[in-house]
Formats: structure tokens, C-alpha cells, sequence
């Protein structure tokens, strides 16, 4: 390894561990344009997971309306949010719900706007039941699935989903993929040093 590379990797640990960076900050939005998620979760007691999403969602400068909306508990509620969301600007949406979640399902029935499901792990099955009950679609109601508390991951689908319509979006999806790249070269690059030790 060059000197280069190792005054390289001393920045970047000086900086990965010294000055506080926003975990994601990719830019996207095109002044003037509105981009926005619906984020419905069954419970508020999922937000702790949900929350992990808007901020994917922030460092892309898309914006969201997260809710406290159950296809169980508040179902008028959740049809009504359904069938309201593309006159409210809404996009695409996630849907978070733990157990016997039906949330994403019944409001993916209420629109043709495309759908994210985001199981939590919020029962003593740890997941799998919401896991399954999301995945299991039947066919015709369509709904995407992300890993059991894969909550970045479903605000990257919705980024993903959105760029479509706004290029920008997709620049920085691009410029996303980029750095992770280098991030994990250079963390490969700092653990061939400490092995190597
Ligand atoms: P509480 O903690 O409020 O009792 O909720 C929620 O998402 C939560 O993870 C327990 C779990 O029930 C879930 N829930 C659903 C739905 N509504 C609430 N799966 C639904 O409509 O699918």
C-alpha cells in the first residue's frame, strides 16, 4: 500500500469518526417539485423502526406523512387515507405493521398507487407472522415486501419507485450507490491493515 493511500485511509477514519455525518444526504429534490411518501403504521409503538425510514427518506429531500392508521383498529380511517392519497400529492407508500399486519393489503385494494410493506418484529413469532401475512398477497393486490424491520430498505424502494418520474431522484439513487461503494472499499481497505497487524 502507497503513502497515498494510507494518508487516504487516515481522512477518512478521521472523519468517519470525528465529524458527525448525516447518514444520508444525496440531494434529489428539484426546487419547486413535490415528491412524498404516505408512511401508515398500525401502531405507534412501530415508529422506533418507521423511523429509520424517513430519515433514508430526508437525506433524498422526499417528503412524507407518516400516520398512526390500522386496517384493524381504524379501518374507515384507512380506506378513506387510501382512496384520498394521490389528490394529497402521495406517491408511493410503506406501510408498516407487525402480527396479523393487513394494513398494507387493504390499502394497497384502495388505490393504484404502488405499495410497500414493511414487517416489525412486534410479537413472540418475531416477525415471520407480519413477514408472511405482507408477502402472501393474493394475486391481483400486488404489494412489495422488504425484510422483517427493513425499514431503510423500504424508504430506498420508494426513492427507487419515485425516480421514475423525477430524474433528479435518480441521480441521486446513483450518486447512493456510489459512495456505499467506496465506503466499503475503504472499510475493506482499514480491515486488511488491522488483520494484517
Ligand atoms: P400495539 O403495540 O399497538 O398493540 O400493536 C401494529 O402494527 C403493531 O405492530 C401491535 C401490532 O399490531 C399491529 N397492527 C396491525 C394492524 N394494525 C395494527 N398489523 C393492521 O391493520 O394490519
Amino acid at each position: 500500500m502507497g503513502y497515498g493511500e494510507i494518508i487516504d485511509l487516515c481522512v477518512s477514519f478521521i472523519y468517519n469518526k470525528f465529524i458527525e455525518e448525516p447518514r444520508y444526504n444525496y440531494g434529489g429534490k428539484q426546487k419547486g417539485e413535490v415528491m412524498k411518501v404516505g408512511i401508515l403504521m398500525g401502531s405507534k409503538n412501530d415508529y422506533p423502526v418507521v423511523k429509520r425510514a424517513e430519515e433514508v427518506l430526508d437525506g433524498f429531500g422526499v417528503e412524507y406523512e407518516t400516520r398512526v392508521i390500522s386496517a384493524h383498529r381504524t379501518p374507515s380511517v384507512a380506506d378513506a387515507f387510501a382512496k384520498g392519497a394521490e389528490a394529497a400529492g402521495i406517491e408511493v407508500f410503506i406501510c408498516a405493521a407487525g402480527k396479523a399486519a393487513h394494513l398494507a393489503g387493504v390499502i394497497a385494494a384502495n388505490t393504484p398507487l404502488p405499495v410497500i410493506s414493511l414487517p416489525i418484529k412486534s410479537s413472540t413469532m418475531d416477525g415471520l407472522d407480519s413477514l408472511l401475512s405482507m408477502v402472501q398477497m393474493p394475486k391481483g393486490i400486488p404489494v412489495a415486501c422488504v425484510a422483517i424491520d427493513g425499514a431503510e430498505n423500504a424508504g430506498l424502494l420508494a426513492v427507487q419507485i419515485m425516480s421514475g418520474k423525477h430524474p433528479a431522484l435518480r441521480e441521486a439513487m446513483r450518486a447512493y450507490k456510489v459512495k456505499m461503494e467506496q465506503d466499503i472499499i475503504a472499510e475493506d481497505k482499514a480491515f486488511q491493515i488491522e488483520k494484517a497487524k
